[in-house]
């Protein structure tokens, strides 16, 4: 099981790394369209509370990570403590926020772009968590 994970992981990872050298501008032309397609889809008026995702790595160890499900359109906040100086990347939508041991990164944005998509300590490499926007 943890084997599994293990692997997914560096899977995860490896993909990461890659999209973060390339930057492709890719995501966000399909991303305008499909967000363009979601709205008239979907009735995304009941996301007005927002959900906060809390995640930490602490001594290497990342808590509250894993895959998380984010219903489209929602304002999504997240909460990063962090022991080590980094930074915090939101893959796909392509945010950066400085996190320190004393300082927390906060991010906040809406999910409008439907699909997953990975949060990580880029300086490290380690992914934190991943977004499932659907
Ligand atoms: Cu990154």
């Amino acid at each position: 099981m943890s084997r599994l994970l293990r692997a997914v992981g560096a899977a995860a990872l490896a993909l990461s790394l890659a999209s973060c050298a390339g930057k492709a501008p890719d995501t966000a032309a399909a991303a305008t369209s499909s967000s363009t397609a979601a709205g008239s889809s979907s009735s995304s008026a009941s996301s007005a509370a927002g959900q906060t995702i809390q995640v930490s790595y602490a001594g290497g160890t990342i808590t509250g990570g894993g895959r998380v499900p984010v219903k489209l359109g929602t304002s999504v906040t997240l909460e990063v403590t962090s022991d080590v100086a980094d930074e915090v990347h939101v893959h796909g939508y392509d945010l950066m926020q400085d996190v320190t041991p004393d300082g927390p990164a906060t991010v906040t944005f809406d999910a409008t772009i439907p699909g997953v998509f990975e949060v990580e300590l880029e300086e490290l490499g380690r992914q934190l968590l991943t977004l499932q926007v659907q």
